[in-house]
């Protein structure tokens, strides 16, 4: 099934393909069965614990997923940079000791990071879950984009205002600015280095982007992501190697819609705020669109879900440039039938509006 990387690649496609952000994870009680056995990083850095609950969702909804997303944290590279990172039992990620002062880059933070070494373990679950896929459905890697993985680490978790973190945009922007580079060059080593581990498609989420108002996300995140993207293509071409789609995720960046759609990447994730024709209007086909019912209709009941899902893809289309998704991850406390009555629709109506459209 190469359903999502034809649509990626603007190719045709039978059917809109499907995935969900955060596919494994809380809704799903065989990961939570799990979660009770192994803390959050073990089973990140037990490729084979990583692989089960990868796979969880893909046997869960046999047949209904397009792709599967390696199961990981954006968090992994703050730690390989030397940060201590906890998952809190109903809190979320948590950092004993975040950045607090410029200096902390040179004092707390590794010099060189070889993501062979800190992250190999991951490039190892991504090349487990490829053998373990056998073809069923192509493997996605995905990375943080620098400014949210900087806000985590200035915070020390989650965040409604990002205060801390906006302190040092605005008090130290050229400290920011070497941080933010410091992380980039990993983010472009660790992406190369899960492609060549197996992963068919990356995706950046660059989750905290919407925090930004328009004219500092043109200067502490477009830069860094539109390097990502050159970068790991470049580097790739060098090697002789192809490249895979990349995608990017910028929630709440509804006003860089254009910028996004220009700076190399195949694919741009759109969040539920965006309206299905504008994002077309503004992108002009350069792009394939991913996205973006809101995660809350899948508290809705199954009619409301199969009548939202009609409207999304007749709106974007099911043939071509587009990937079903929701507009940001699913959310914990979702019932698993109700995500299957999304994913079933989009096959149904995918199906349907496609026939329409030869016939
Ligand atoms: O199927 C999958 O998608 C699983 C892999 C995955 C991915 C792609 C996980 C597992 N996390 C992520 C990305 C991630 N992690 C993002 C980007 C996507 C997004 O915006 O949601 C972010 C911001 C994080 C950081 C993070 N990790 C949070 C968010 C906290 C906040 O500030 O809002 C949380 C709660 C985690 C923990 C986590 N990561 C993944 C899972 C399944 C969980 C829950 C862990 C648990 O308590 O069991």
């Amino acid at each position: 099934n190469d359903l999502i990387l034809r649509a990626a690649l603007g190719k045709k496609t039978e059917r809109a393909p499907v995935w969900i952000m955060r596919q494994a994870g809380r809704y799903l009680p065989e990961f939570r069965a799990m979660r009770e056995k192994y803390d959050f990083f073990t089973i990140c850095r037990t490729p084979k614990l990583a692989t089960l609950i990868t796979l969880q969702p893909i046997e869960r909804y046999d047949g209904l997923l397009d792709a599967a997303i390696i199961f990981s944290d954006i968090l992994v590279i703050p730690q390989a940079l030397g940060l201590v990172v906890e998952m809190l039992p109903g809190q979320g990620p948590h950092f004993p000791d975040p950045l607090k002062v410029p200096q902390d880059v040179d004092t707390k933070l590794r010099k060189h990071v070889d993501v062979h070494e800190e992250l190999g373990y991951v490039f190892e679950a991504i090349t487990m879950t490829r053998k373990a896929l056998n073809g069923r459905v192509p493997l996605i890697g995905f990375i943080g984009g620098p400014w949210t993985l900087m806000a985590y680490m200035i915070e020390g978790g989650g965040s409604s205002t990002l205060s801390k973190a906006k302190t040092w945009l605005f008090s130290y922007p050229e400290e920011s600015k070497r941080l933010l580079q410091k992380i980039t060059d990993i983010c472009i080593d660790f992406l190369i280095g899960q492609i060549k581990a197996g992963a068919q498609m990356v995706q950046v989420f660059e989750s905290w982007g919407g925090e930004l108002s328009p004219y500092d996300f043109n200067i502490f995140s477009l830069p860094y992501i539109t390097q990502i993207a050159d970068k790991v293509k470049a580097q790739l071409k060098q090697e002789g190697m192809e490249s895979v789609p990349m995608t990017i995720f910028c929630k709440g960046s509804w006003y860089a819609l254009e910028s996004l759609s220009n700076i190399g990447y195949d694919t741009v994730s759109l969040d539920w705020t965006i309206d299905p024709a504008h994002a077309k209007a503004i992108t002009k086909g350069r792009v394939t669109l991913q996205g973006n019912m809101d995660p809350n209709v899948l508290y809705g009941n199954h009619e409301e879900i199969r009548i939202t899902v009609r409207r999304m893809l007749e709106a974007f289309g099911t043939g071509e440039k587009y990937i079903v998704n929701l507009g940001h991850g699913i959310l914990p406390t979702v019932d698993p039938e109700n995500a299957k009555v999304f994913l079933e629709t989009v096959h149904k109506v995918g199906l349907e509006l496609n026939n329409k459209t030869i016939n």
